[in-house]
């Protein structure tokens, strides 16, 4: 059996507005394709996780972020595609009025304001958001960090 690959940090991004919605996006290309996550990526070396939070949601959506703080982490094993993620969730405002553009088509479909609620709603049977499903690491999220609100 190949040796076990290492575990890698994920950045993951609440980017919010003026009226407390934040971005998700539909994933495309790589794994979790067709579910709904955060603007966010792998943290580079020598990088903080703020400044991966700035560079990330500025390369995906082209948005500038301020007030960038950690919020949560979490801990999750794919074993099916057998990749392990620590993921930190990080917290922001944008610009007021300011909105996400696609800048990297071929691994995001479409960008969306939501609120908590209407995320926690995502594939919930008979609600408005019950065709979509959320990728892995945010369920695992409401999961591991059941207090855990934006
Ligand atoms: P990069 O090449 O630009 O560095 O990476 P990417 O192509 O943007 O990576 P990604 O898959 O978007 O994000 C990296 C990992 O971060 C992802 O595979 C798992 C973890 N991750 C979470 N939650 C979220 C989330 O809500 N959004 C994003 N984008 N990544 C997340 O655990
Ligand atoms: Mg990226
Ligand atoms: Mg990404």
């Amino acid at each position: 059996m190949e040796p076990a690959p290492n575990p890698r940090v994920g950045v993951a991004v609440f980017v919010l507005n003026s009226e407390g919605k934040f971005i998700v996006g539909k994933r495309k290309g790589s794994h979790g394709a067709g579910t709904w996550a955060l603007p966010g990526g792998h943290l580079e070396y020598g990088e903080s996780w703020e400044t991966c939070a700035e560079r990330e949601t500025l390369e995906e959506t082209n948005l500038k972020i301020r007030d960038v703080r950690y919020l949560t982490a979490t801990n999750e094993v794919f074993e099916a595609e057998r990749k392990h993620y620590i993921t930190i969730f990080m917290g922001s405002v944008c610009e007021e009025g300011a909105q996400p553009e696609i800048l990297e088509p071929e691994k995001c479909e479409a960008w969306e304001w939501v609120s908590w609620e209407e995320l926690t709603t995502f594939g919930k049977a008979g609600g408005q958001f019950e065709s979509r499903e959320l990728f892995k690491p945010i369920s695992s999220l409401f999961v591991q960090r059941p207090d855990f609100r934006v």
